[in-house]
């Protein structure tokens, strides 16, 4: 029989594992149409899903219903990408019921472990921006505050990754390929959106100008909704994706007219549109289909925010931007801005000034990256032929925008004027999405206090000059409940037994196992656990890569998208110099270590490519060379995604956050690692500074270059070819990879990393760092045969990581742009 244990949250507190099993059964048979005799996993999981939804829904209902009696100031989060990964096992924690589950399924001899399991990751982003975006609305709905997050309805997410002979082969995703249990289809929010098409002036009767574009195209815009549900289980909000279709099933005419395949082919098109995520993170290709993705998502998610504000307050525009605040991930939706103006001024016949004034008021927009390669430009001609309206309506804000504000400043100052122009003069004009973000929004922020700092200094100083108050900070945080408490049960529970259960909506909490820091019995308990979670991380790669490894050696990992900005490839040139030195010395004196990657690279990226590649093969050789025995390992765990990533942070005793500083906006692995009790080697980049101040410096190991050596070092001329004659290993390091040392029979497979390094000027300065690098894991290494004093730091780095809660950064934002206030739902 099930034992009768309850939860701990008031919705649920009645739930018996008992009364969640019947429900299970039920739905089985019920909504899922099969039996206990026939049932698959993916027939329980349906089940389990179903019986969760149930107060899913309730919530879902009572949440809607108090924010529409309290016309409620809401804020609408619009990302390209919300990287989910599963939901499962997050929606039965966030409402208390994860145990409840776990013994009802016990009753049914089935493994709660092996059911989540079962379900696709929802991968609908690239990596930490859209990471990001999922930890925000999971913080929004635990706060109570009213929110919707917006976003594309992909039929292919992130690709999965394989190796074949150690190179990445890219396979589709189908995440939804049967079904998704979470998600629920709102055909009466339907939307239609124009594209394509030519512009039409007209006079009215007084002889006023009328803009009238003629679209060539509509695209349906069908909204799923996915709850989003808050922890302990009141607020449940929405994330609204919406998936493009064809607008009339067939263009009859042109079928009438035989043309059965024509037609076919612009349902095609149309339903191209979110049928998949680019898988280019930092970079920006300026494809069409792209910037359709941008506008359909923007257009259909504006009609929907209007639909539901015209509900309340008809036309009067007056009090839109005091209810509707909408931040812009990144440059992304940054097109809804002329949006906003096109649907105020063409359809409701609103004057510009006054449109200007709610659009600005209503957009901000968060910066993720100093990367020139990433920021975002379309060419005019493109622009023009996909959304001439919009063009048109660019031009009259920038030029309004230069002759009035920027002339007043800067009188006659036709530098500047470039400068902060919408459209970047040149062989080919472009339009700067970055300019026109700021331009139209009321707040911009960066993610990290040294990135917001380089965003007022280097990105938009000029900007910065003109609206002191606009460019602000908000420090990136991470949800605890998927990061902490979901992902490390074992460790969540000494955690409440030390200082109780609150922590998961009150991070700072954690602070008070300072106290234990020092108590061998504490630090006995906090490493065991370390070390269990050593050992089912030690299953899982044996598992996916048939490679043993000893979980206690040093559980060294670097998780993070394949960029030579965050140089995996230092992490690769330090681990061949180990290896070397092992080979030279078999008593070379270092603890065990496995170094352990998982890392997707965009497919067009060749260097990311080869870096996989190359560390592929050295993992290879280095994991069957019995000389150095066994002293070290190097594995790279393909596919790496948000579930995968889950079981890898409770495990890791080193976090590997080595990016060229002033490279890297944020970071958020870098929080995930240190909550969990790993110890972060990393460089002054974004978030690790402030990782480092929380931490405090003993329990951080920090090495090289900082921002400002970086520029000086850049500014001074920097030549790699010095430190390869300089550094003996160095030299020896690089012209290894020119052998077949590591590509049997093939040499020069590898070259292509030293040739970047070299000939190609190293442009993220590994090997002006790589000394630093080598002693501060030297320090890693000394540090770790110290067990109480590791196991000091890990708890410390637990302890400390209180600001990195997503909440903080939630109740930042509402302190400094949004303005909201939170509506906990009374659940009945
Ligand atoms: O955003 C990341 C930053 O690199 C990281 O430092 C920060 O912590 C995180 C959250 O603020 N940026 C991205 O993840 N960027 C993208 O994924 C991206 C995707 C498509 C693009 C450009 C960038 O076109």
């Amino acid at each position: 029989m099930a034992n009768n244990s309850k939860t701990s949250f008031p919705l649920t507190a009645d739930v018996t594992a008992a009364a969640f099993k019947d429900s299970i059964l039920k739905h089985l048979n019920a909504t899922h149409g099969t039996d206990v005799n026939k049932a698959t996993n993916r027939s329980w999981w349906d089940a389990v899903s179903s019986a969760l939804n149930e107060y899913v829904y309730n919530s879902l209902s009572q949440t809607q219903r108090t924010y529409f009696e309290n016309d409620t100031r809401a804020v609408h989060y619009f990302s390209l990408e919300f990287l989910m990964g599963r939901l499962t096992g997050n929606n039965l924690h966030n409402l208390g019921l994860y145990t409840v589950a776990q013994e009802a399924l016990k009753e049914l001899d089935i493994n709660i472990e092996t059911l989540v399991d079962e379900e696709e990751d929802m991968a609908l982003g690239n990596g930490g921006l859209g990471r990001l975006a999922a930890c925000f609305i999971d913080s929004l709905a635990t706060m109570h505050l009213p929110a919707v997050g917006y976003g594309i309805h992909y039929e292919h997410g992130l690709f999965r990754q394989e190796f074949q002979d150690g190179h990445q082969i890219e396979r589709p995703d189908s995440w939804r390929e049967y079904g998704n249990p979470f998600e629920i289809c709102r055909p009466e929010n339907v939307q239609e959106i124009p594209v394509y098409g030519y512009v039409e002036t007209k006079f009215d009767d007084n002889g006023h100008i009328a803009k009238v574009w003629h679209p060539g195209r509509v695209i349906k815009g069908v909204p799923w909704d996915v709850p989003v549900v808050g922890y302990e289980g009141t607020n449940v909000n929405i994330l609204r994706l919406w998936e493009s279709r064809a607008s009339d099933f067939f263009n009859w005419d042109v079928f009438n007219a035989g043309g059965y395949h024509d037609a076919h082919k612009e349902n095609v098109e149309s339903e191209t549109v979110s049928k998949v995520l680019y898988p280019n993170d930092e970079t920006e290709a300026g494809k069409e289909l792209r910037l359709i993705q941008q506008y359909f998502f923007s257009a259909c998610s504006l009609k929907d925010i209007i639909n539901r504000y015209q509900r309340a307050h008809g036309e009067d525009w007056s009090k839109f931007s005091a209810q509707v605040a909408v931040q812009l991930n990144d440059t992304h939706p940054a097109v809804a801005i002329p949006e906003l103006m096109r649907i105020l001024v063409d359809e409701f016949n609103q004057d510009w000034d006054y449109a200007w004034n709610v659009c600005r008021e209503t957009f901000s927009y968060t910066n993720h990256t100093l990367l020139p390669e990433a920021l975002e430009k379309w060419s005019v001609s493109l622009f023009e032929k996909v959304l001439p309206r919009h063009l048109e309506i660019i031009y009259e804000i920038n030029r309004r925008f230069l002759n009035d504000e920027v002339e007043a400043k800067w009188p006659g100052n036709d530098t500047i004027k470039s400068k902060l122009s919408i459209i970047e003069e040149g062989h080919e004009r472009m339009v700067r999405m970055g300019n026109l973000s700021v331009i139209g929004s009321n707040k911009v922020n960066g993610v990290a206090e040294v990135h917001s700092a380089l965003v007022k200094s280097d990105l938009f100083p000029e900007f910065d000059a003109l609206w002191p108050e606009k460019l602000t900070n908000v420090t990136n945080g991470v949800t605890p409940r998927r990061w902490l408490k979901a992902c490390n049960p074992k460790l969540s529970e000494l955690i409440d037994a030390t200082v109780g259960d609150k922590w998961p909506t009150n991070l700072e909490l954690l602070r008070d196992l300072d106290k234990k820091a020092d108590d061998a019995e504490f630090q006995k308990q906090f490493m065991a656990i370390k070390h269990e979670n050593k050992v089912e991380l030690a299953s899982v790669i044996k598992e996916l890569t048939d490679v043993e490894v000893d979980p206690s050696a040093i559980f060294d990992i670097q998780i993070k998208r394949l960029h030579e900005y965050k140089r995996q490839h230092l992490n690769l040139l330090h681990i061949m110099a180990l290896y070397r030195r092992l080979l030279q010395n078999p008593d070379y004196d270092m603890h065990p270590r496995v170094f352990i990657f998982g890392a997707k690279a965009a497919p067009g990226y060749k260097l990311a490519k080869d870096i996989i590649y190359a560390i592929n093969k050295v993992a290879d050789k280095v994991n069957n060379d019995e000389r150095i025995k066994g002293k070290l390992k190097v594995v790279f765990l393909p596919n790496y995604r948000v579930s995968l990533a889950e079981k890898m942070i409770p495990a890791a005793d080193v976090s590997e956050q080595i990016s060229t500083a002033g490279k890297e906006a944020s970071g958020t692995g870098n929080m995930k690692l240190a909550l969990n009790g790993a110890i972060t080697i990393g460089t002054l980049d974004g978030a690790n500074i402030e990782i480092a101040e929380e931490v405090g410096e003993d329990n951080v190991v920090i090495f090289g270059l900082t921002v400002d050596e970086v520029k000086a070092v850049n500014k001074a001329g920097y030549s790699p070819w010095d430190y390869y004659y300089a550094n003996p290993e160095i030299k020896a390091v690089l012209d290894w990879f020119e052998t077949d040392y590591f590509t049997s029979g093939k040499p020069g497979e590898l070259a292509s990393i030293k040739h970047s390094l070299l000939e190609g000027g190293d442009p993220y300065l590994c090997l002006a760092d790589f000394d630093g690098y080598s002693k501060a894991h030297e320090q890693v290494n000394a540090k770790y045969i110290d067990k109480q004093g590791w196991a000091k730091s890990a708890i410390l780095n637990t302890a400390y990581m209180g600001k990195f809660n997503s909440d903080r950064s939630i109740q930042d934002y509402v302190d400094r742009i949004w303005k909201l206030k939170s509506y906990p739902v009374k659940v009945n």
